[in-house]
């Protein structure tokens, strides 16, 4: 058996070159967290699908499979296999084969699908359908509000209670172990990251300062934090909070120069804060 020190994620996601979204901001994340990201391209990109023209985008449906023969023929491990973008609905079987190869690994499935209220114009009715598969072998989920919505067939609101969001959390850690869900309107007029883990209990909140804009790639920083904090012995709420933490930063870094959100959050500059930041302990029960 191979001896490792350090952990050890794959990631099966997507590279989009421009507009700092999927693998081009989860492998620095990680790297800079310690941890080795083994990425696995679901589709190469030239740019993310959120408000760019002439994206051009490689399917690599066909990648997949052979790539997890071979890391099983070489006797590789993963502490996580953490499944993000999907670029078809044949992907959704290649992932769960993943996840079933690797059984003992942590198996975070972000369930990208949509923001906004709407579904993102890549991710067909089916494959939105199936992300339900998916959910149900995961150990950890990351919905958006949106996301979080599809999953529980419920409309998108435009705010919750916290009751209502205690409900929905429960409701999605009937088929996980930790669910976290992002942007949340809640009644009290604050936007939240809200997540219950059904094995610690309870539900926590962390809050946000509202920023004016809206970023993409944001979700997928948060859900690379997460993994990463999960994965070296946080507690949930900590694990929020330092994921909360790190988005927030960059987006108020991004938003104070004015940079066009379509390109995405300047977290660069900040990533030492990963390295050295302790979490601010900014959550509390929900
Ligand atoms: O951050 C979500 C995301 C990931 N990957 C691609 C996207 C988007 C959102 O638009 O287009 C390619």
């Amino acid at each position: 058996m191979e001896r490792r020190h350090q952990l050890r994620v794959a990631a099966i996601h997507d590279m989009s070159g421009y507009g700092r979204c999927s693998l081009a901001v989860i492998l620095p994340v990680l790297s800079t967290m310690g941890i080795q990201c083994c990425p696995v391209p679901t589709a190469v990109l030239s740019t993310h699908t959120g408000g760019f023209e002439d994206v051009v985008i490689k399917d690599l449906t066909d990648y997949i499979s052979p790539t997890l023969a071979q890391y099983k023929k070489l006797g590789i491990a993963f502490d996580a296999v953490y499944s993000g973008f999907l670029a078809s609905t044949e992907q959704i079987d290649h992932c769960l084969d993943f996840f079933r190869e690797y059984k003992d690994s942590l198996k975070i499935v972000d369930t990208v699908m949509g923001d906004h209220g709407k579904p993102y114009r890549t991710c067909t009715p089916e494959l939105c359908k199936r992300m339900g598969e998916l959910v149900n072998v995961a150990d950890v989920i990351t919905p958006n509000l949106t996301e979080a919505a599809m999953l529980l067939g419920e409309k998108y609101p435009v705010e919750l209670t916290a009751a209502a969001a205690r409900s929905w959390l429960a409701r999605l850690c009937e088929r996980v172990k930790v669910a976290v869900i992002t942007g949340v309107p809640l009644a009290d007029g604050v936007i939240a990251n809200i997540g219950c883990d059904r094995e610690q209990g309870g539900f926590w909140r962390v809050d946000c300062d509202y920023v004016p804009a809206s970023y993409p790639g944001t979700g997928d920083i948060f859900a690379g934090v997460l993994t990463g904090g999960l994965l070296k012995g946080d507690s949930l709420p900590i694990a929020m909070d330092r994921a909360t933490t790190f988005t927030q930063i960059a987006i108020k870094n991004t938003y104070s120069y004015g940079l066009e959100p379509r390109g995405g959050v300047m977290f660069e500059p900040s990533l030492s804060w990963l390295v050295n930041g302790n979490s601010a302990c900014g959550f509390r029960k929900l």
